[in-house]
C-alpha cells in the first residue's frame, strides 16, 4: 500500500491530551483544565517530545511503544485505586506479583471502558498503515523547551511541598511530578532526620493519657507465666461478633468465648499496602508499618526486638504457622527479623484439603496442635502465631464447607460468601480451643485472637452487597463498620465477658499481651496497654488518605484522590465540623507518624 505524505505529528499531542483528560476525570475526578494544561499535561507530552526527537528511524513503533506504555500506566492506576482507594507508587510494582488481593481478583475489579485506554494503540498501528510516519519539524524542539520549562518549574514547586496523602499530592502536582518527588525523598538519606523521639511520657500525652509505669498498670501480670496463642484471623472484622442470620450465629465459637475473655470491640486496623504481613508485623513488634510499602518488602534483615524475640528471654520458643509459601509477602525474610524459633508454611504442613493460598485453616491448626506437646518438652513456655488464611478474598470455598443456611438474596453474593468463610474460621478457632482444653493448656495459657483487615471493602463489595451489609448490621456501613477489627484476649479463669468499649489499634495488641504476661519490652512501641489506657490516637496511611487519624471522639478523614476531608464523630459516626481538638490531633498525628517512622528506620533498607 502506498503511504501518503507525512503524519501531521501535533495529532499525537492531540490524542495523548484526550487521554490524559479522561486519566485525570476517572482517576481525582476533576475537570480542571488548568491542572491538566498545565501541570499534567505537559510532562507526558515532554516524554512525547523527546521520543519524537530521539527516534529516527522506525518512528511509529517508538510512538506506538510510548502510548501502549502511558495506557499501560493509565490502566494500572485505574485499578489499584479502584480496589485500594489510593494511586500505586512506582515502588508499588514489586508488590504487584504478590499481592493476592490485587493480582487475582485483576479481571473483576476491571470494567469494560477502562480498556478505552488503549484505543490510540489500536489507532497508531491504523494510522501506521496509511500515513508516513510524522517528520519532525522545526516547532517540536521549541515546544520540547517549552515543556521542559513548565514540567521544571511545576516539579521544583512539588518538591517544596509536604506528601502528606500520595493520591491528594499527585492531584495537586501531577502524576509524574508525586513519583519524582517521592524518588527524590526515598534517595535522601538526611529525609528523616528531624524526627523527633518521643519519651513514654510525650507518647501518651499525645493519645490523651497520663502515663504509668508499666508495672503499675491495670492488668499487668494477670496472665503471668502463662503459655501465649496469638491467632491472627483472616479477613475478620467486627461486625460480624455477636450478629445471626437466618436464626443463626455467624461466629457462634467466637460469641461463646466472649463469656471468658476480655473483649475489645473498637480495635482499628492499622495495616498498610502489605495487608496481612503487616498485621503480622505491628502485632510482633507493636510498631507501625510503613504504610505506602509493604514494610515487608523494605526489611534489611536486622533483627527487631519482637514479641517472640523478648519472651524468649523469659524462657519462652516461639512458633509461627500459616499455610502459603513462606516467599509470599517476603515472610522469608520476616520471620527471621522477629525471631521466631520454628516456622511452618506450606513446606511442612501437609496439603490437604486445599483452598485458595494452601491447605485450609483446619489442617494449619491440626498441625500446630500436634507440635505443641514436643514443644512444651523443649521448652519452659511457649508462644504460638497461628495466622489462618482460608477466609481471603473472594471467600469462595467448597460446598461442604459452607455450614450457614444463607437466605436466597445471599447467595453467590460477595458478602454471603464471605458470612460462609468467617464461619469458617470461627469454627476452627473454636475446635482449637477445644483442643487446647483437652491437652490441658487451656488454663495456663493466655489466648490472643484478632482480625488483620477487613474482607468487605473496595469495588468488589457491589449494592446489592451494600445493602446487603446495611441490612444485616442495621445501620449503614461505616467507616468504622469497616476498619474495626475484633480482639479478644481469653485463656482459663482469666476473664468473665467483660467487654471495652474504648479505641485500640493493632500497635496495642502486643503491649497488652506483655502487660498481661507481666513482662516488660526493653524497647518503646507505638501502642500501649489498653487494660490501662483509655484515650487513643491512631495515625492512618494507606486505606486513608496520609494524615487522615482514629481518636477516641473524633474519625478524621484527610483530604484524598477524589474525596474532599470528612470529620465523623466517633460514637455516632455522624460527619461534624472540625474544632480546636481536631487541629490539634492532626497536628499530634502527623507527630506521631514522623516517630513511628523513626522507629521503623533501623529496620528498612536505604
Ligand atoms: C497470603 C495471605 C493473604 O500469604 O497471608 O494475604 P493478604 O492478601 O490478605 O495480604
Ligand atoms: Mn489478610
Amino acid at each position: 500500500m502506498k503511504k501518503s505524505a507525512a503524519f501531521p505529528y501535533p495529532f499525537l499531542f492531540l490524542f495523548l491530551l484526550i487521554k490524559v483528560i479522561a486519566f485525570r476525570v476517572l482517576i481525582f475526578d476533576t475537570k480542571s483544565l488548568v491542572s491538566i494544561l498545565l501541570i499534567e499535561f505537559p510532562m507526558w507530552a515532554l516524554l512525547l517530545s523527546l521520543v519524537l526527537m530521539a527516534v529516527k528511524k522506525r518512528v511509529w513503533l517508538a510512538v506506538w511503544i510510548y502510548n501502549f506504555l502511558v495506557s499501560v500506566i493509565f490502566f494500572t492506576v485505574t485499578l489499584y485505586i479502584r480496589y485500594y482507594s489510593t494511586i500505586p507508587s512506582y515502588y508499588d510494582l514489586q508488590q504487584t506479583t504478590q499481592s493476592g488481593s490485587v493480582g487475582r481478583t485483576i479481571v473483576m475489579l476491571s470494567n469494560p471502558f477502562d480498556f478505552l485506554f488503549f484505543l490510540d494503540a489500536v489507532l497508531v498501528i491504523i494510522l501506521a498503515r496509511k500515513w508516513a510516519a510524522p517528520k519532525q519539524k522545526w516547532p517540536l524542539k521549541y515546544a520540547a523547551v517549552a515543556l521542559a520549562l513548565i514540567g521544571a518549574t511545576t516539579t521544583t514547586y512539588a518538591l517544596q511541598q509536604p506528601i502528606v496523602d500520595v493520591s491528594y499530592f499527585a492531584k495537586e502536582n501531577g502524576y509524574i511530578q508525586s513519583q519524582v518527588v517521592q524518588m527524590y525523598h526515598r534517595s535522601n538519606e538526611t529525609a528523616h532526620a528531624s524526627f523527633a523521639k518521643l519519651s513514654p511520657k510525650q507518647l501518651e500525652a499525645l493519645k490523651g493519657n497520663e502515663y504509668v509505669e508499666m508495672d503499675q498498670q491495670k492488668g499487668f501480670g494477670l496472665a503471668k507465666d502463662r503459655h501465649l496463642f496469638v491467632i491472627q484471623v483472616e479477613s475478620l472484622q467486627n461486625f460480624v461478633i455477636g450478629k445471626s442470620v437466618n436464626g443463626q450465629e455467624i461466629t457462634p465459637n467466637l460469641n461463646k468465648l466472649l463469656e471468658e475473655s476480655a473483649y475489645f470491640s473498637n480495635v482499628f486496623q492499622q495495616i498498610g499496602a502489605g495487608t496481612t504481613s503487616d498485621a503480622e508485623w505491628i502485632a510482633n513488634t507493636g510498631l507501625y508499618p510503613q504504610g505506602m510499602i509493604p514494610t515487608v518488602n523494605s526489611l534489611n534483615g536486622e533483627e527487631v526486638p519482637s514479641l517472640p524475640r523478648t519472651l524468649q528471654t523469659y524462657g519462652y520458643g516461639s512458633a509461627t504457622y500459616h499455610a502459603d509459601d513462606v516467599t509470599f509477602w517476603n515472610r522469608d525474610v520476616l520471620y527471621p527479623v522477629l525471631g521466631y524459633d520454628e516456622v511452618y508454611s506450606n513446606e511442612e504442613i501437609p496439603n490437604i484439603k486445599p483452598v485458595g493460598f494452601g491447605p485450609a485453616d483446619e489442617v494449619v491448626f491440626d498441625f500446630a496442635a500436634k507440635k505443641l506437646p514436643k514443644q512444651l518438652v523443649k521448652y519452659d513456655r511457649i508462644y504460638a502465631n497461628i495466622v489462618t488464611v482460608t477466609s481471603h478474598t473472594p471467600f469462595v470455598m467448597p460446598e461442604e464447607m459452607q455450614h450457614l443456611d444463607l437466605p436466597a438474596e445471599y447467595e453467590d453474593m460477595y458478602i454471603g460468601n464471605y458470612l460462609q468463610s468467617v464461619r469458617y474460621a470461627d469454627e476452627q478457632i473454636g475446635a482449637f480451643i477445644e483442643e487446647l482444653k483437652d491437652q490441658g493448656l487451656y488454663d495456663t495459657s493466655l489466648i490472643a485472637i484478632f482480625g488483620d483487615h477487613s474482607g468487605m471493602h473496595g469495588s468488589l463489595v457491589t449494592e446489592e452487597d451494600q445493602a446487603l451489609i446495611e441490612d444485616f448490621i442495621g445501620h449503614p456501613y461505616t467507616l468504622k463498620d469497616q476498619f474495626t477489627v475484633p480482639l479478644l484476649f481469653t485463656g482459663g479463669n482469666l476473664f468473665n465477658g467483660i467487654q471495652m468499649e474504648r479505641l485500640g489499634g493493632q500497635v496495642d495488641i502486643m503491649p497488652t499481651i506483655l502487660a498481661l504476661l507481666g513482662i516488660e519490652h526493653e524497647t518503646p512501641m507505638m501502642g500501649h496497654n489498653l487494660f490501662h489506657y483509655e484515650k487513643n490516637l491512631l495515625g492512618m496511611r494507606y486505606y486513608m488518605p496520609g494524615g487522615s487519624f482514629i481518636q477516641s471522639e473524633q474519625i478524621y478523614k484527610a483530604p484524598g484522590a477524589k474525596l474532599p476531608e470528612v470529620l465523623y464523630d466517633m460514637k455516632s459516626m455522624g460527619t461534624r465540623g472540625k474544632n480546636s481538638e481536631t487541629k490539634k490531633h492532626i497536628r499530634d498525628t502527623d507527630t506521631l507518624l514522623n516517630y513511628g517512622d523513626l522507629l521503623l528506620e533501623p529496620y528498612l533498607k536505604d
